[in-house]
Parts: structure tokens; sequence; C-alpha cells
């Protein structure tokens, strides 16, 4: 009796404080809190320096180490007013960040000049903090809520940005206002000469308030944008399409929105959620870490407090599936990014001051790091033995190693970077006396097949 209490008792604590794995179809993906007691994170992105670069609503930039949670502030910008749904918003680094010349970080906030308004301003990294401001564009209706804002930086090397209405859905059809946009700026805050409106900066219209946006590695950039309290919207961007706020919400499906679709060629989503999840930050995922999540799309939703993933179809431009992971465990979920080895990071945005839910808990706000920890980076493959099935022998292995396969044109030995070491035509034995010692990976290619095996020099 006394130890089924203690189980009990046991089973209730850690429920609550250990976080559930997902067990994917032949995939374990492992969550890991790996930065606590933040504040409103809104933008997380991945840099060169492969540090988690961060805004945080309230004003500040810092720089999060993925491996050990450190935080290093690098800029507190004093004039940002964080207030309703504003503050510090969007942050895009220059995609030749690296290069002396354009060590430029791209942030939007809102600012009160006797109005609520926002802008878009070009900071300098210099000795690991932020210099010499320099306001690209500003004026952009602010208000309370509905304001955007996230940043993507084009192939063409221009700036694309999305606007709220800032609560007034007039502004999303008028052209001569930037409030609910995406607007396309040059680096240098211009306007560039193939806008689709001449002289402005409007890029695609009638849109209410997109959070989320991404250039997938298919060429498609996808937004995701909160509906009023139906019909979230996940679109595909196309320069000069109209996306119908507030004449159209969701599809052309209502008898009232579908003369004005006809008549206005309005672009309809590829998705929408009714009731609406408030769906925000948004990235693209194909990696082969997780497999299973190849090819989707990676959402993160306030209201509904979960993560979804979306696979989509080998075109990109439909939604094949929707998955919701997390539900609830972590509160209100801003923003997504992923690291080039294929982990996923998503910040939670429990103090914006709507929370709910049992949120904000103690630490919050937090990043949360999602890993297959039996996948190797570095060589592609699981790190288990199960897929490198090519026998070799004897391993450990001083001179020569046997093949335990018949045929083959070419065989490759690979060191655990992924670097090839040599290369040769193919034999059933292979002199390796002259590498360093370590573990190696050789492969045998039969011109349709590649066999693996790994083998440790001593
Ligand atoms: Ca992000
Ligand atoms: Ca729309
Ligand atoms: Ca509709
Ligand atoms: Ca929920």
């Amino acid at each position: 009796m006394r130890f089924s209490i203690y189980l009990f008792v046991l089973i209730t604590c850690c429920f609550q404080t250990s976080y559930a794995q997902l067990n994917l179809d032949s995939t374990i993906v492992n969550p890991t809190v790996i930065a606590e007691n933040l504040d409103t994170p809104w933008e997380i992105l991945w840099g060169p320096d492969d540090m988690i670069w961060m805004t945080e609503r309230g004003g500040t930039v810092s720089r999060i180490d993925p491996e050990s949670g450190n935080k290093e502030v690098l800029l507190e910008i004093d004039e940002v007013e964080e207030y309703g749904e504003g503050g510090l918003l969007g942050m895009v680094l220059h995609p030749n960040f690296e290069h002396p010349d354009s060590q430029f970080v791209y942030l939007v906030y809102n600012y009160d000049e006797g109005f609520r308004w926002e802008r878009l301003v070009r900071y300098t990294y210099d000795s690991d903090t932020l210099i010499d401001p320099l306001i690209l564009l500003d004026g952009i209706p602010g208000k309370y809520n509905h304001i955007g804002s996230r940043l993507l930086i084009l192939p063409d090397r221009t700036i694309l940005m999305s606007t709220g209405d800032a609560a007034n859905s007039s502004l999303s059809l008028d052209t001569t206002s930037l409030a609910g946009k995406f607007l396309r700026i040059n680096l240098d805050g211009s306007v560039p000469d193939d806008n689709p409106i001449a002289g402005s900066h409007i890029w695609s219209y009638g849109h209410r308030n997109p959070q989320g946006l991404v250039l997938a590695s298919n060429g498609i950039l996808y937004s995701s944008e909160h509906g009023p309290s139906n019909d979230d919207e996940l679109n595909i961007l196309t320069k000069h399409g109209n996306y119908g706020w507030p004449e159209v919400m969701g599809f052309c499906d209502l008898s009232s929105e579908q003369s004005y679709c006809a008549a206005n060629n309005v672009v309809e989503p590829i998705y929408a959620w009714t009731p609406t999840l408030a769906v925000c930050g948004l990235d693209y995922y194909d990696h082969d870490a997780i497999p299973e999540w190849k090819n989707s799309l990676l959402l993160a939703s306030l209201k509904e407090d979960d993560l979804r993933v979306l696979k989509l179809n080998a075109s990109g431009d439909a939604i094949l599936s929707e998955n919701i992971y997390f539900d609830n465990e972590y509160g209100r979920l801003r923003d997504i990014c992923v690291s080039p080895e294929g982990e996923i990071f998503f910040a939670t945005s429990n103090w914006d001051g709507r929370g709910n839910d049992g949120f904000p808990h103690e630490n919050d706000d937090r990043i949360i790091r999602l890993s297959n920890e039996s996948y190797n980076p570095a060589t592609g493959m699981e790190k288990s033995s199960e897929k490198l099935s090519l026998r070799l022998y004897p391993n450990p292995v001083e001179n020569v190693l046997y093949l335990d396969h018949q045929k083959g044109e070419t065989i490759r030995v690979y060191d655990l970077s992924s670097r090839l070491v040599f290369q040769r035509g193919f034999t059933r034995t292979v002199d390796v006396s002259d590498l360093h010692k370590g573990m190696y990976i050789l492969e045998i290619d039969t011109g349709n097949a590649i066999l693996k095996g790994k083998f440790l020099k001593k």
C-alpha cells in the first residue's frame, strides 16, 4: 500500500516535470530545454556563428549558445515600445554576414512619436555589440495589435517584411498604406525598381497579420497569417498578390466572397484553420536527421500551445497531413529555427501578456531543442551500426582489411567528419596500414548500390 502511494507520487511528480519524447515511425525525437528565464523571445534564427540569435520583445538582441544555453546580450534598444503585440519583433542577418563588409543585422520594432509606429532598422555588428543604427523605413502604422512583423532577405538581396493591418482592416487593400502588406525593400531602404507598384515598397497586399515567413529550399515563399476568430491562413506568397483581407477570409468559399474573388484575382491560402490557433513562427524542414518530417513546414501556435508539422506534397503547393505535438506542454509557441544539423529549436511566448492554461511557468520563457540523438551529423548516418551492414575484418585492424563482399566498382574510405580519405578500384583486401588511428567508414560502390561498414584503425 505504502509502496503504491509512493509509486503514484513518483509518477505524478515526474510526469509534470519531464518532457516526453516523440516516437515517430522510426525516429525518436528528444526535447531538451536549452535556455530559460527569457522574456517573450520573438525571433530566433540560426547564425553563421552556430549561435541562436534572438530578439526579446522588450528590446533586447542576444545570442544563445545552443550547447551551454548561455545568453550574451548584444544590444538593448531604448526606444522600443513594448505594448499590446508591439515591441522588438523580427530580425534577419545579412546573407553574407561573415564577410567583414556585410556584418549587418536588420530589426523591426515599434516606437512612439505621439502615435505608435513601426520601423525597419539596420545595425552593424562590431566586437560583440550592435552599433550605428540606420533607419531604412519608418512611419509604418503601429497601433497596439496586428503589426507583423517577420523579415527575410531574398536571394536577390532585397528584404521582405510583413506588416499587419494595425487593427484598421481598411488599410490592407489600400495600396497607399504600408499596413497589411508584404513590403520589398532594397538593403539601403530604397524601393526596388521591379516592385509591382512603381515607387512603392508594397509587394503583396490584403494581409491581416502575417507572423510567419520562410523561403523554403524548394524555392517557395510560405507565410502564416492570423485570422480574426476564423481562418488562420497558410499562404504561398506571390508578387503583387491580393490576399483578400478584409473582403475574403481563408478560401473564396462564401457567396459574399466569391464575387470579390472573381473580380480581384484573390490568392487563396493553401491551408486554413477555423477556429484559429494563432499561427506564428514558420520554418521549413528537409533534413535527414528526422526523416519523417522531410519536406514539411514547422509551425508554432500561440493560442493552441502546440507545434504543428505540415507535410507538403512533392511540388510544395499543398499540405498532405498535419500532425500536432507538445499540445499544452510548453504553453504559447512563438518562433522556430532549424540548425544545419537538422536540430529544431522553438521558443515559448508565455510572458507576452496572453498566457493562459497555467502559463507562464516558473523559468518561462524557454527555448527547447528537438533532436534525434541517434543521428550522427558527421556521417549523415544512424549512430548505431545497424545500417552499416558491410562486414569488415579484422576489426580493429592494423594493416589489411578484408571485405565480406564479392563484387564492386569503387571503394571509398571516409573519416567521421565525412572527409574522403582515399578512393580506389574494388578489391576484396584493402591496405589501411598508412591511416592514422581512429574510426573510419568504408563504402563499396557497386554501381547501383552503396554498402557501408565501419572499422577502427589501431
Ligand atoms: Ca525564426
Ligand atoms: Ca487571405
Ligand atoms: Ca472564406
Ligand atoms: Ca492546445
